[in-house]
């Protein structure tokens, strides 16, 4: 089992040589398959061309609620810099424990505000490849325009690509998914636009096609729109074996729980790393319905039978936006493109005099309703700038004020 197929690349190849050289350690990297509050679950493949990189007391296969380093937590400022679920860290024995010392430089990290009032930065997953919207097809308000719309923004702050998926078409009548297929491709021109079914399987064939193994996919959607029963369809598509790649069991802190054999890491040879989980499975969309609902708590790397990586995440009631003023750009590239026609270069849009956004909507070029999205996002990112800019500010004068101090207590002892 070559790290490939847990989602490594070049990139963190060399992250992790410099590291090591750095610290004059010999790391082991990890990638984080689920967090719990401050403990982690990690996956460390089989390094093949890197044997001597192993400490021979240190196996290949998954280990269970690991901590960062005394040195990490001394080291971080704030939440944003522990590891999360999708991560690639470096571990390395303290005090007999295998502790997590560092985080390789994240190649794309899926972020939102956090909740309350603090300005600050909440990282839900992080090396994602492709993010999948998901959304539901089943009448309520689990397809939203508006939210699809935002959804676009964050994902391209977080730097993956997109996927949007309607889930629950089985429950849609034609014109339904027809509005549907339309409101997503217009909100998000040139990105894929699937209707599926977890349900019935309708669709799934068509969405894996655009995905390949060793890629890390993760979603992204309100609760209750299938994401889960998406995730255990998907592994079972084209008549692969069911059950999805993961961990349950003991609470074992830094003991390995596979042996150094390949077979160990997949797991799928039941040799004990690895079980299959009972909770996303093609099953559970039926499952489900007679026990009551599976509500994802907290996010998780799985590995389908088709190599495919993909991080479940609960669903988001609340998606502040953590995002500069390109992202929202890059999201709106038609709005953005008008608004270098119109006469004044700090143009609103709201009412000045040779507004181009305005002459479109007059003339119904551009959809009323992405206009009044697009003020509103504009304004929540324009608040956000202000108020990283205000803290950045605070920090400066309180280091000011730190340096004052010292300098008047070395002129003290002097005198
Ligand atoms: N009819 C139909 N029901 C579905 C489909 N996909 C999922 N469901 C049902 O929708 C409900 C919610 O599915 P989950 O997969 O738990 O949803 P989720 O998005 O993971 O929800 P959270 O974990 O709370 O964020 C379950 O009862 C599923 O059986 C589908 O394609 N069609
Ligand atoms: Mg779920
Ligand atoms: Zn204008």
């Amino acid at each position: 089992m070559n790290p490939e197929t847990w989602g490594w690349k070049g990139i963190f190849h060399g992250f992790w040589q410099s590291a090591c050289q750095e610290d004059g350690r010999k790391y082991i990297p990890g990638r984080i398959i689920r967090r719990e509050y401050h403990q982690y679950d990690v996956v460390i493949p089989h390094y093949i061309d890197e044997k001597p990189m192993l400490p021979s007391a240190c196996t290949a296969g998954l280990y269970r609620n690991l901590r960062v380093s005394g040195a990490f937590a001394f080291r971080t400022t704030g939440g944003a810099d522990y590891p999360v679920t999708g991560d690639w860290v470096l571990l390395d024995t303290e005090e007999d424990s295998l502790r997590i010392h560092r985080v390789l430089e994240r190649q794309s990290s899926l972020s939102r505000g956090a909740a309350g009032d603090k300005t600050e930065e909440q990282v839900l997953a992080a090396n994602i490849d492709t993010l999948l919207l998901v959304f539901a097809l089943d009448g309520g308000r689990n397809f939203l325009r508006t939210f699809l719309e935002r959804a676009l923004v964050v994902a391209r702050s977080a730097g993956c690509g997109v996927c949007i998926v309607l889930n629950k078409a089985d429950l849609a009548d034609d014109e339904t998914r027809r509005n549907a297929l339309a409101t997503a491709a217009l909100a998000a021109p040139g990105s894929p636009v699937v209707a599926v079914s977890a349900k019935t399987g309708e669709g799934l064939e068509e969405l894996s096609r655009y995905f390949s193994a060793g890629e890390t996919l993760g979603v992204l959607g309100k609760s209750g729109v299938g994401k889960s029963a998406l995730i255990g369809a998907l592994n079972g598509v084209k008549g692969a074996p069911l059950g999805v790649t993961v961990v349950s069991g003991t609470h074992l802190a830094a003991a390995p729980l596979a042996g150094d054999s390949e077979a160990g890491l997949d797991g799928l040879d039941g040799s004990g790393a690895f079980e299959q989980e009972a909770a996303p499975q093609e099953g559970a969309v039926l499952e489900s319905d007679r026990k009551g609902r599976h509500t994802t708590t907290s996010s998780r790397l799985y590995r389908l039978s088709s190599g495919l990586l993909i991080i479940d995440s609960p669903g988001i009631r609340e998606l502040k936006l953590w995002a500069d003023g390109d992202d929202l750009a890059a999201s709106f590239s038609d709005i953005a493109g008008l608004a270098d026609q119109c006469r004044f270069s700090d143009c609103s849009h709201e009412g000045e005099p040779g507004c181009a956004v305005q002459a479109a909507l007059a003339s119904g070029e551009l959809d009323e309703g992405r206009y009044r999205s697009y003020l509103q996002l504009k304004r929540e990112q324009a608040w956000l700038d202000r108020r990283l800019d205000d803290q950045a500010l605070r920090a400066e004068k309180a280091r000011w004020k730190q340096i004052a101090k010292f300098q008047k207590s070395l002129q003290k002892s002097r005198r």
